[in-house]
């Protein structure tokens, strides 16, 4: 235990990761979707499985909702349902991605009638906000083109601008706007809002109520996206994450899987810019299982946050910033190194033994026997997936 101290310890107890509904239905690529026993067949049993990896980590008091993937009857009837399991819901996710109507576009669109039903699908979002108890509304859009001259770029950021500005105004006092920027998929010339520099330049012109989102798997090849988490800290405009790892392009891989040290970066800029545990900066994941078990696979990635937060909160920051200010740069690399090179572990393992929790929560989870259970539970129906 005297690995941390106990501000240390305070600081990962309060940590609070939202899952995201969909990482718990099948999901793939374009060329096949596998499909795993057990998978939910609604909402109501995505939020059972989201409540497990809360049961099993204390690490993911919410869930988020994205619509109409999770479109129910009655909000409060899910949201009653949540909470009876321990878990809140979080964050609604917009989606203007899925209809015919959107082929060129949704907030961009030429055509007033085009933006009038992507508006009005964002009114509903923040009216099920009210009912679901969620602060965020989070907004990815899926627009750009294809080709040059196809569009006018110009244009379309204009009207962006405005019917963004009829979606805040809308928005509640204790509600926010958090806009997700992604720099291609699934168009391939050009991207409405395909960076962070756009998202803010739109979010900034709204007011105070909205935000940038950043989704880790959504940026070019080499980006230094710590460092962009750190302008948008000290700008007072980072919303929210989107958590993820990649290889090679939006691959949505458990978080911390494909580079742990990236992963250390940013939770350290995350301290340093003090929105570790802050209430305006929302932790969430934004991921897809194709072919490992999804429970498991959400355990893992909380678990991959928590690691590579406890090791960036090792950080001897008066031995770095000594170093960084006397030019030491080998010393300054090796105080960060040297937190990254920790394996916390055998000490996190141990404090949460010390909480009540498993110490292997992945080992208590696959000794639990939950998979068997609801792949029998769940005989039927449609198993919902990404998308349904
Ligand atoms: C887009 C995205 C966005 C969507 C989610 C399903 O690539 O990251 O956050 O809502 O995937
Ligand atoms: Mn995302
Ligand atoms: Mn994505």
């Amino acid at each position: 235990m005297s690995l941390f101290t106990t501000e240390q310890l305070a600081q990962l107890e309060q940590q609070a990761i939202e899952l995201p509904s969909w990482a718990f239905g099948n999901s793939g690529t374009r060329f096949k979707v596998f499909a795993t026993p057990g998978t939910p067949r609604d909402p109501f049993e995505k939020i059972a499985d989201a409540a497990k990896v809360h049961e099993y980590t204390a690490l993911a008091p919410t869930v988020a909702l994205h619509i109409p993937w999770d479109k129910v009857d009655s909000y409060d009837e899910l949201r009653s349902h949540a909470e009876g399991l321990g878990v809140a819901l979080g964050t609604i996710n917009s989606n203007t991605f899925q209809d015919d109507d959107y082929k060129f576009g949704a907030l961009t669109h030429e055509d007033a009638a085009v933006r009038r039903k992507a508006i009005d699908h964002h009114l509903e979002c923040i009216d099920i906000m009210h009912a679901t108890g969620s602060r965020d509304l989070k907004i990815w859009l899926a627009e750009g083109s294809n080709y040059p001259g196809q569009a006018d770029l110009r244009g379309r950021q204009d009207r962006l601008h405005e019917s963004l500005s009829e979606i805040y105004a809308r928005l509640g006092d204790e509600q926010r706007l958090v806009l997700e920027y992604k720099f291609f998929e699934p168009a391939f010339y050009h991207t409405d809002v395909p960076d962070w520099g756009t998202s803010y330049a739109q979010v900034a012109a709204l007011g105070d109520k909205a935000m940038v989102c950043l989704d880790t798997g959504h940026h070019a090849p080499g980006t230094n996206i710590e460092f962009i988490v750190m302008q948008l800290l000290r700008l007072g405009k980072l919303g929210s994450f989107d958590f993820n790892s990649r290889f090679y392009a939006d691959d949505d891989l458990i978080v911390g899987a494909a580079d742990p040290f990236q992963l250390f970066r940013i939770v350290f800029e995350v301290i340093r810019g003090g929105g570790l545990n802050n209430p305006d900066v929302a932790f969430m994941l934004d991921q897809c299982h194709n072919v490992e078990d999804k429970i498991p696979g959400q355990i893992r990635s909380v678990l991959n946050v928590q690691e590579m937060t406890a090791r960036a909160l090792l950080v001897d920051g008066e031995a770095l910033r000594a170093a960084q200010r006397s030019g030491d740069v080998l010393e300054a690399n090796r105080v960060f190194m040297d937190a990254f090179y920790t394996d916390v572990r055998p000490a996190l393992a141990e404090w949460r033994e010390s909480r009540g929790l498993p110490a292997d929560p992945m080992a208590a989870f696959a000794a639990s026997g939950h998979l068997a259970k609801i792949a029998e539970e769940r005989v039927g129906g449609v198993q919902a997936g990404w998308g349904a």
